[in-house]
């Protein structure tokens, strides 16, 4: 499908999603949420991809949601739109998603780099609720994810005072896995996204499943929805080839079933 609004590449085993508004600093408009999920479709279904990067580029990653197209909207309005449905084909998405965060990323734009898997910063990269300066609050997320990333306290800083937190500080707080110069990001992100290409699909599918379950279950059905999938997974091929492999001594070759 052409996408008018990102930039989808396939570079076997990794996809890459660029956003691409950069006039506006990459604004998240429902038609850019729509694209995203669209492409995050495409790169689900595709086999060749086994982990997938979500960038805004170089400068910015995104600052947040389009304030033109919601300026003078109302909560029906609002609510008849959808957007939550929309949003939701991003945690929807099954592949590890790497977000390479380079400047801003806020409102409604770090909300999407906390809907991903990893998240690698740029060492320009600001990660921020300013909401509040606009007289909302968070609407995808920022309210929720912030105090399970980072605590309370972090997250009460970040959504009533509306400052952005810089990169070094997102990485003392556990809400980025890596902070690299601004220039690497892309490529550092890539780097780990091969990496995760080369384990087994099935079982990556399931470990993320189950982690993030963690965050929603009491650790009794947590631990229980964990032991099934570890079950499930010795119904795979790519159980064996790890397991002989390892017996063999030679790197397995996974492939998915
Ligand atoms: N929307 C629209 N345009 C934006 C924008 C945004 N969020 N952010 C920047 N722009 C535009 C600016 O208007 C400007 O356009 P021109 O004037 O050149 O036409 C251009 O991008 C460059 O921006 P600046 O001139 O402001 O650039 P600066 O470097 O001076 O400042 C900044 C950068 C990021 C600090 C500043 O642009 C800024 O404060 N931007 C707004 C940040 C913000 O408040 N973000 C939160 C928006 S609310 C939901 C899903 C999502 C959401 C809610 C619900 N559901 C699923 C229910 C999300 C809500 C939000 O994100």
């Amino acid at each position: 499908m052409p996408y008018e609004l990102i930039l989808l590449e396939v570079e076997p085993p990794v996809g890459v999603i660029t956003l691409n508004r950069p006039a506006v600093l990459n604004a998240l408009s429902p038609a850019v949420i729509a694209e995203v999920t669209a492409a995050l479709g495409e790169l689900e279904r595709d086999d060749s991809v086994r982990a997938v990067v979500l960038t805004g580029g170089p400068k910015v990653f995104a600052a947040g949601a389009d304030i033109g197209d919601m300026a003078e909207r109302g909560p029906v309005e609002q609510l008849a739109r959808d957007q939550t449905g929309r949003w939701a084909g991003i945690t929807a998405f099954t592949k590890p998603l790497i977000a390479a965060v380079n400047g801003y990323a806020l409102g409604g734009g770090c909300e999407m780099a906390l809907m991903c898997d990893l998240v690698i910063a740029g060492d320009s990269a600001r990660f921020g609720q300013p909401e509040i300066n606009l007289g909302i609050i968070a609407g995808a997320g920022g309210t929720q994810r912030w105090p399970r990333t980072a605590g309370k306290y972090v997250a009460m800083e970040v959504n009533l005072g509306g400052q952005p937190v810089a990169a070094q500080r997102a990485y003392q707080l556990g809400v980025v896995n890596k902070v690299v110069p601004a220039e690497m990001t892309i490529e550092a992100a890539k780097r780990v996204a091969r990496q995760l290409a080369t384990k087994p699909p099935v079982a990556l599918r399931l470990a993320k499943e189950a982690v993030n379950l963690a965050l929603e279950l009491p650790l009794q059905q947590g631990l229980l929805a964990e032991r099934k999938n570890f079950y499930f997974l010795f119904a795979t091929e790519d159980q064996k080839e790890g397991m002989h492999a390892f017996l063999e001594k030679r790197r397995a070759q996974f492939q998915g079933r």
